[in-house]
């Protein structure tokens, strides 16, 4: 079957993260890839002076309703960066009557990271995005959105026991497979932790210097492309991981690229990684 998937993040028309990440990504993992932008914005906010942004909830309803008279589904519903809290109902609407049955629906919960919440996101943004996550079928939060999902305090150093607390509360409320992104025992490894079937499991690989923005977006969407080319979540992980590290090796060095990464180097890789080629 040809796959349909829905995408519903913002779109940051310069700085490569949400759609301009996700969409060239997807269409590498060879799936038709619809999109829900949430808001437009001339940047992130990662760093930039400022940013325009344009909100779009209250197209999501419209759009919701065309595209039930026009009886269009998908096979997967994948969210990243919404722009408000009111659309976190809306997209449960949207899941609700638009994706297949079977189909999965995952979650990125890109609302913060290092600690901290993004700009313009509250306490009442990361109540909403709870209801999200906890409905979802696979979940990649970072080690902060996992602290704020679960009311647990973050830590900048930790061992397995602060992982293992997270992502057992996460469970808790309901999550079912989580893949938790970011996760760095010692300085110089960092990697990911993956709770499939109740089997927990980690993927270690190399850490490059400096934090690099973008990261997230470039993991989840390719984590999602393989995961609809049928990898386990475990593999899917490690494919992501491994596209994401070389994206970010590709751009090391260029100073005036600090605003994301050149994924694009890396797309021949994944696309062997995923035996499309
Ligand atoms: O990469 C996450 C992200 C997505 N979209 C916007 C952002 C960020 C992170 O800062 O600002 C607009």
């Amino acid at each position: 079957m040809y796959k349909r998937i829905l995408t519903i993040q913002d779109i940051s028309c310069v700085g490569q993260c949400s759609l301009t990440v996700a969409l060239p990504i997807l269409s590498a993992a060879g799936l038709e890839t619809a999109i829900l932008p949430s808001a437009v914005l001339s940047n992130h906010t990662g760093g930039f002076s400022g940013w325009t942004f344009t909100d779009l909830t209250e197209d999501m309803p419209k759009i919701r309703e065309r595209w039930e008279q026009e009886k269009i589904t998908f096979s997967a519903v994948y969210t990243g960066y919404l722009g408000s809290a009111k659309q976190i109902d809306y997209v449960k609407d949207i899941v609700k009557s638009r994706l297949t049955d079977g189909g999965k629906f995952i979650v990125d919960s890109a609302m913060a990271d290092n600690g901290k919440l993004y700009p313009g996101f509250d306490g009442g943004f990361v109540e909403a995005m709870k209801k999200l996550v906890f409905s979802a079928d696979i979940i990649l939060p970072n080690i902060t959105e996992a602290a704020l999902l679960t009311d647990t305090e973050y830590k900048e150093t930790y061992d397995q026991s602060y992982t293992n607390e997270l992502t057992d509360k996460l469970l808790q409320n309901g999550a079912k497979t989580i893949v938790l992104t970011g996760v760095a025992y010692s300085p110089d490894t960092t990697g990911v932790l993956i709770v499939e079937n109740g089997v927990r499991q980690c993927y270690q690989h190399r850490k490059i210097a400096g934090s690099c923005h973008g990261t997230g977006d470039v993991y989840a969407s390719a984590f999602v492309g393989a995961l609809e080319n049928d990898f386990s979540a475990f593999e899917a992980a490690k494919i992501a991981a491994e596209f994401t590290v070389k994206s970010i090796e590709n751009t090391q060095g260029d100073k005036s690229h600090w605003y994301g990464v050149k994924f694009e180097t890396a797309i021949p890789y994944y696309i062997n990684a995923l035996k499309l080629s």
